[in-house]
């Protein structure tokens, strides 16, 4: 064991969160680590490369609300690409020498609790050792890519990816390109190739109920002066919005309102752009049906004016909602629905006509068609929420592997640790409002709060905390009680419900009562002596 490698706190995964906690760490003078499977900092942003990916949170939001960080630091777009994330990421790692304290390409394989030492015992796929007080899981929310098992997969000669290992430099110019799925990322990628590929094959399985982007261009000048008074009051902002975005959900019920009130109202958001038509709108669209119909027969509206054939219109913006609006999460885009009017672009509707095997020059469709491909792109997701979590061997007080622990569903107290497994907590991970908010609003406050309980530990002379059992049952099924107010279900498919993932528990994985909600459960907790959370006392001082 000679070679093992003792740290205070290791931290796995180097986005947004992993980048927050590893600050929040050496503030408090830990002796600490980040492990990164990738090459570089930014989480989704250093894997997510393919043309189009592009981030769907506007800003100034989309960074960290440090001065020190921001008062230097220019997005040039409302929406940035991921090219100028990572150069987000330069900024801050040149800024405070980050890199100094993170291995990358260092994947983390398992995580093994030992109760005599109160220490974890953390090993990497290359066999690397590290043993650690402290465990922060940053592992984001969608790092464990998801392929359908489509029969012939590997007999494909042409170039066979998922998005999110986006082939380096390659050019899809001139060729023919397949890509399933139409969720974020595929409605990303469609919009940007489509001008460029000789011809385009969509395999679509549900239509994508996307809402305008409306793209800004930043002006220099005038962040630097928004920066004194605007931006402390904008971050601060955050927390009292229930995404953590500056707008906010309206609660008046939408069948209170008049035709034209909410006409106008609509025509707003929808002006606006981003996601005010979606959570800057008449929040009972969550649960009620019939307030969701009105919302959804505004976008379907628009959205069928912008597409020419008859056909065409109802694949993608069918006069009947394929599910309520806004329970799957709706992406951002700029010119998706024209593509659809371009001779070169094809729409196969897998309902209709499924994908029966993958040949070695394309797709074959229940039809009887090949649809002959140079290129076959999956734009079909992640086992989202927990897969990242799930994929290490994480073993706690009674030796059982998370993953089993949680097949019958996720169990987890404040969404920020898991009875069982002392030391250990999770950043914009299961139970949290993770992405049901603005990834970086909800990653401050939950990195500081376990940068907290750590310091109250160290403090009190305390070896380890744990979640209490009851309180984790209390908190998971309070979430799946609010869940269950909610229109959630009438999504066949999705990774919010996880039923994006055959034989994955259908649950809502995240805590759907708002940031305002979450913040002040964790910091009630905090303040009533972390309330739920049970310690150790150190057996040496
Ligand atoms: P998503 O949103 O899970 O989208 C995956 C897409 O792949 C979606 O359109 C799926 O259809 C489709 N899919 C999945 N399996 C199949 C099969 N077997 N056949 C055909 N089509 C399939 O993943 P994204 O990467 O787009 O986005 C993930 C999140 O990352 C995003 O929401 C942001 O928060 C960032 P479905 O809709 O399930 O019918």
């Amino acid at each position: 064991m000679s070679d093992v490698q003792e740290f205070d706190a290791i931290i796995v995964g180097a986005g947004f969160a992993g980048v927050h906690q590893l600050i929040q760490f050496r503030k408090l003078g830990l002796k600490v680590r980040l492990l990164e499977a990738g090459g570089g900092l930014g989480g989704v942003w250093y894997w997510n490369n393919y043309p189009g990916a592009r981030v769907d949170s506007e800003n100034p939001i989309y960074q960290f609300s440090d001065p020190e960080l921001y008062k230097d630091w220019n997005y040039s777009v409302k929406f940035p690409d991921w090219r100028e994330i990572r150069q987000y990421f330069e900024y801050v790692d040149k800024k405070l020498d980050l890199s100094k304290d993170v291995s990358y390409n260092s994947r983390v394989v398992s995580a093994i609790w030992d109760e005599s030492a109160d220490r974890w015992t953390l090993t990497t796929e290359a066999g690397t050792v590290y043993r650690t007080q402290w465990f922060s899981l940053c592992v984001g929310i969608g790092s464990k890519y998801y392929i359908p098992p489509f029969k012939g997969i590997e007999t494909f000669k042409g170039e066979i990816h998922h998005t999110s290992r986006w082939p380096k430099d390659y050019d899809v110019k001139g060729k023919r390109v397949g890509v399933v799925g139409t969720g974020s990322t595929g409605v990303q990628l469609i919009q940007d190739i489509a001008p460029l590929v000789d011809h385009l094959t969509v395999f679509q399985r549900t239509p994508n109920l996307s809402l305008p982007m409306r793209q800004e261009k930043l002006d220099l000048e005038e962040q630097k002066k928004l920066k004194d008074y605007l931006y402390p009051i904008q971050f601060g902002r955050r927390l009292q919005t229930f995404s953590g975005y500056l707008h906010d959900l309206d609660m008046k019920p939408t069948l209170e309102t008049t035709l034209e009130e909410r006409t106008l109202a609509y025509e707003d958001k929808w002006q606006k752009g981003g996601f005010h038509f979606w959570i800057g709108s008449y929040g009972d669209i969550f649960f009620n049906q019939e307030a969701n119909d009105v919302a959804y027969a505004f976008w379907r509206d628009k959205t069928r004016a912008r597409i020419n054939d008859p056909e065409m219109k109802e694949k993608l913006a069918p006069m009947k909602s394929p599910h309520p609006f806004g329970v799957k999460r709706p992406s951002l885009e700029q010119s998706y629905f024209e593509v659809y009017n371009q001779p070169n672009v094809d729409l196969i509707d897998v309902n209709k006509n499924s994908i029966v095997e993958i040949t070695p020059d394309g797709v074959r469709t229940s039809d009887g068609v090949e649809h002959k491909l140079d290129a076959l792109m999956f734009a079909t997701g992640f086992d989202m929420v927990t897969g990242g979590v799930t994929a290490i061997d994480i073993r706690g007080q009674d030796g059982i592997p998370i993953k089993e622990k949680w097949v019958d569903g996720v169990r987890s107290y404040l969404g920020l640790g898991s009875a069982t497994y002392p030391n250990m907590f999770w950043i914009y991970g299961p139970q949290s409002p993770a992405a049901f908010s603005n990834g970086p609003s909800t990653i401050e406050f939950t990195s500081e709060w376990i940068a907290d309980v750590i310091k109250h530990c160290r403090e009190n002379n305390l070896s380890h905390v744990v979640a209490a059992k009851e309180a984790q049952d209390a908190w998971s099924e309070q979430l799946q009680q609010i869940a269950s107010m909610g229109l959630w279900t009438g999504a066949k498919h999705s990774w919010y419900m996880g039923s994006n993932i055959e034989g994955k528990k259908v649950e809502l994985l995240q805590f759907p009562g708002g940031v305002p909600v979450y913040y002040k459960a964790i910091m009630d907790s905090a303040a009533k002596g972390y309330e739920g959370w049970v310690f150790k006392k150190a057996t040496t001082a």
